[in-house]
């Protein structure tokens, strides 16, 4: 199969390209390499170093004897993504292109409206890209869990059948995100399944929970995934690792009984593949809750303490006031069952995926300490004093710059940062 990955070189599309390559696929992907320009706008690195681009490519050749296509390309730069599509002439299209981060689009206006209108402007031109030059092929596109939020009741996975005034209907689950990133994904599943219906496009739309989990295949850092820590960037598992391996406390937020749908890289990998290798029907939409356990932030933190106490580092959970505005101690009942009648077998215990990521970031236990001001976090969903994180270069606070973010500056983003490996 034929496999165009929007967003190739991200925490997620670089692993999916290797696991993909290694069963026979081809692929090819496009990236305008944003993630590294908002690290590099937090002040940040990754925790995993990685490499350049066209490194990376090298790798792929070397490894899997195969070329990789690649576009550095804005999804928002229309003619530019139709080029990309047509050449290749994908089979199917993995959209990761966007950003994804809930504090990120938090920060102040410039950054909620960049992240919504990358978000949303990126996946429309996808849409009709594909439309115009790969109406058959099969979009997965990368939604959340948190489209969802917490409601009181459990969730089905995308669709819902409800009576009402003594009818019958199968629709829509409703969606309460909390963030403006989390609402941004919720745009786009109305999007995608309108294409769906007007113009016959066939998509999976893959609600995905928290994903955790290094990539660091023996041999060559060509091949690593890149692994966020710092407030805006990294996700509280991996937040958590990172604590843990430079004798920081680890700090679930608030009471830590905030519930979340979680699942390792590799599971997420395989789910991907399942979605792809088992595409829809013309015209349909459909939507998988991907995930492969709940559990609650107190108990993610305690799983991180005691992986980290099995290999010899002593850890302490310490939780830090929330500076989220979101429900702790809910219902939380997800329904995940299309992806187990595909075939998905969770891989690894929790546990021992933990301790794999530990054992990986072990060796860059400097690199993460000398950014650990970047860990606490001071993004707040409420309004008060500003909270941005100072910036690195010394260059003013987000207010002070150019906010202007379009196609025009490259899409960067409101911080308008030098691109960085
Ligand atoms: N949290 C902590 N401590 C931390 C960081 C986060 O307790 O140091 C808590 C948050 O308050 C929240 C939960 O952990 O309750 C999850 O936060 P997160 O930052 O790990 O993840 P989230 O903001 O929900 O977003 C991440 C990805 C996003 C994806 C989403 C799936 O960044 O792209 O859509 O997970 S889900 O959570 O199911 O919405």
């Amino acid at each position: 199969m034929r496999v165009f990955i929007a967003g190739i070189d991200g925490y997620l599309g670089w692993p999916l390209a290797q696991h993909l390559a290694a069963r026979g696929h081809e692929t090819a992907g496009a990236d305008a390499l944003l993630r590294r320009a908002w690290i590099s706008e937090m002040g940040s690195v990754s925790a995993v170093p990685i490499a350049a681009t066209g490194e990376r490519i090298d790798a792929y050749r070397e490894h899997f004897g195969a070329a990789l296509p690649f576009a550095e390309v804005n999804l928002r730069d229309h003619d530019a993504l139709c080029r990309a599509l047509s050449a290749f002439a994908p089979d199917a299209v993995v959209h990761l292109a966007e950003c994804p981060s809930a504090p990120y689009s938090m920060m102040d206006y410039r950054h909620a409206e960049f992240v919504q209108s990358n978000n949303v402007s990126g996946t429309l031109s996808l849409l009709f890209a594909m439309r115009d030059h790969c109406p058959e092929a099969h979009l997965v596109k990368l939604g959340s869990m948190g489209e969802y939020g917490t409601p009181d009741v459990d969730i089905p996975e995308g669709f819902f059948e409800v009576e009402f005034r003594g009818r019958r209907d199968r629709l829509p689950f409703p969606r309460q995100a909390g963030s403006w990133y989390h609402w941004s994904k919720v745009f786009d599943s109305e999007n995608v399944a309108f294409a769906c219906r007007i113009w016959g496009l066939r998509a999976t739309d893959v609600m995905q929970g928290v994903v955790y989990g290094s990539w660091c295949p023996d041999g060559d850092p060509r091949l690593n995934s890149r692994l966020d820590f710092d407030e805006v960037f990294g996700t509280a598992v991996h937040r958590f690792c990172c604590q843990a391996v430079i004798g920081r406390s680890i700090t679930p937020y608030g009471s830590g009984a905030q519930r979340r749908g979680v699942l390792s890289l590799a599971d997420a990998l395989q789910c991907l593949t399942l979605a792809l290798e088992n595409p829809p029907g013309g015209g349909e939409y459909r939507v998988f809750n991907q995930l492969r356990d709940v559990r609650s932030l107190a108990e993610l933190a305690e799983l991180v303490r005691s992986a980290a106490c099995s290999l010899g580092i002593e850890a302490r959970v310490v939780p830090v006031a929330n500076p989220r505005a979101e429900a702790e101690g809910h219902h939380y009942r997800p329904d995940s069952n299309e992806l187990p009648k595909l075939g998905f077998r969770p891989s690894a215990p929790m546990g021992e995926e933990l301790r794999r990521l530990i054992r990986d970031l072990l060796p860059h236990a400097g690199r993460i300490a000398a950014h650990a001001d970047r860990l606490p976090p001071t993004v707040r969903w409420q309004p008060g004093p500003p909270t941005h994180p100072p910036h690195p270069t010394g260059k003013g606070s987000h207010h002070d710059q150019d906010t202007a973010a379009g196609p025009a500056d490259g899409g960067r983003g409101p911080g308008r940062p030098a691109r960085t490996a």
